[in-house]
């Protein structure tokens, strides 16, 4: 049995239910590192793999908040500390009623990787709670926030650990997140991201995540010698941060995006949608597609209970390009089968992890090219390190300056992965030339300061 294989072996007696989706996380990690552990034994000898997959620290706390009813409630927290090998801890925090310690633990252990890609210095980390935002008043997000930092504030600082937004977690929710931790340490400091731009928050780090996906995009096209995005058929799923600027940016470059879902359902607008009404219902409104083909009739929305078995709605319609910008594996094999049979040409993943293994298989082995998350949507915390090294100098960079700097880092993560993939054998797979690079860089920090 190789050395790869023993250790999938060992890592499999850990599994447990809630662990599944940080196990898939780690079998991709496994799986593509593989070279690079057979061509160097120090990475054995250090136990960088066992060491790197058990989290620093899993800090689990309770949250009791009173509702608009005056009843109390309350929730779990959590933030999961995974690795600070390359630089504080950091990564957003997400508000879903799905989220367990399992899912923060994927997410956590995705966010060392992708963190390292972007070549700045951040260690890894995710945290939220199961809270539902949905549905609930501006003072309700406000009090759960306060009673969240009551415990959170402990653990965190600006070169300790710096949360930042992921679902269901905005600048309203950061905002308030922000002014309770002022309010208990009283200290103004760059202690999270993504912050209102009134407070110290960066320009471009609400568009970041979404128009650097682009950036990546347009220079893996480029680099496979693909057609540009320009007057290209492209579907994104999800109708949230990620989505919206993804969306934003295309249209920007000329691309024509025909779809966009949310929880409950999916809009088909082949005439390109509207942007300008999609924000207004789900950023201002924080309401639900099927608004959308009230306005524009001529458009098609299918709801959830629609769905073909095991698929999505949005996979269903022909495309160059596909974005996956909603949550983890929401696009299967049946929806890569559906995207392949109309001959796309790449996908781009905006959302963590949102393609089955299966849909992955499938995309590789019909010569799709294929941008993984951790390097595709890198541009979120790249942008985030932007805000807090203006943090730290008590400077404000303008939006051109962000910008450059975000095209800049998004072009230079790409080619990084492009060279590892070539100089491991692996050629035009962007997930093993993604996972080595970032293994490499994570690794070496950690052989060199010891245990
Ligand atoms: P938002 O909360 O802004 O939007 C999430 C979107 O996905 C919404 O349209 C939501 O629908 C939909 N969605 C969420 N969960 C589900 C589910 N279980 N089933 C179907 N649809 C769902 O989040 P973001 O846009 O910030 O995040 C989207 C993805 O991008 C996540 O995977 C996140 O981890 C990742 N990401 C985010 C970054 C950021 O900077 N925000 C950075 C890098 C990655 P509805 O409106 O109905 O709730
Ligand atoms: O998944 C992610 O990269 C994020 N949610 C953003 C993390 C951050 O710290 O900006």
């Amino acid at each position: 049995m190789g050395l790869v294989e023993q250790e999938i072996k060992r890592f499999e007696k850990r599994q447990c239910e809630e662990d599944f989706i940080f196990y898939q996380a780690m079998e991709e990690v496994i799986h593509s590192i593989k070279p690079l552990l057979e061509s160097d034994d120090r990475y054995r000898r250090y136990a960088i793999l066992d060491r790197l997959i058990v989290p620093d620290r899993i800090i689990k706390f309770k949250v009791q908040w009173f509702n608009d009813k005056n009843e109390i409630e309350v929730n779990n927290g959590f933030r999961v500390q995974f690795n600070n090998a390359l630089g504080p801890y950091k990564g957003g925090l997400r508000f879903h009623p799905t989220v367990n310690e399992g899912v923060l633990k994927f997410l956590g252990f995705e966010q060392i990787f992708k963190n390292a890609l972007t070549g700045l210095n951040m260690g890894g980390a995710k945290g939220g709670s199961d809270f539902d935002p949905k549905g609930k008043s501006d003072f309700e997000v406000m009090k759960f926030c306060s009673a969240f930092m009551t415990e959170l504030h402990k653990y965190i600082g600006p070169r300790i650990d710096v949360p930042a937004g992921d679902i269901g977690v905005g600048s309203r929710e950061i905002g308030y997140l922000y002014g309770e931790y002022k309010k208990i340490t009283s200290r103004y400091e760059g202690v999270l991201t993504g912050k209102p731009y009134m407070f110290g928050g960066s320009l471009l780090r609400p568009e970041a995540t979404g128009y650097g996906v682009v950036y990546f995009t347009e220079a893996m096209l480029e680099l496979e010698g693909k057609e540009p995005l320009k007057d290209k058929v492209c579907c994104v799923s999800g109708a949230g941060n990620v989505a919206l600027h993804t969306i934003e940016k295309l249209q920007a470059i000329g691309a024509i995006v025909v779809t966009c879902s949310d929880s409950k359902g999916t809009i088909y607008d082949k005439r390109g949608v509207d942007l300008e009404l999609l924000k207004k219902i789900k950023e201002v409104k924080r309401g639900s597609l099927e608004e959308y083909a009230k306005y524009h009739p001529e458009s098609k929305y299918i709801p959830v209970s629609e769905y073909p078995e095991d698929g999505h709605a949005v996979w269903e319609f022909p495309c160059y390009g596909a974005f996956p910008c909603a949550t983890q594996n929401e696009l299967t094999d049946v929806d890569a089968t559906n995207l392949i049979e109309n001959g796309v040409v790449f996908v781009s993943e905006g959302a963590n992890m949102p393609c089955t293994p299966e849909a992955i298989d499938l995309f590789l082995s019909h010569g799709v090219c294929f941008a993984p998350a951790k390097a595709a949507n890198a541009g979120g915390v790249a942008v985030s390190e932007f805000e807090m090294s203006q943090n730290a100098s008590m400077s404000r960079w303008n939006y051109e300056k962000v910008d450059e700097m975000l095209k800049t880092t998004m072009r230079q993560i790409c080619k990084r992965v492009a060279l590892t993939a070539k100089e491991y054998g692996v050629e035009g797979n962007y997930i093993d030339g993604a996972n080595i690079a970032s293994f490499k860089r994570i690794a070496d920090a950690m052989i060199n300061e010891g245990i």
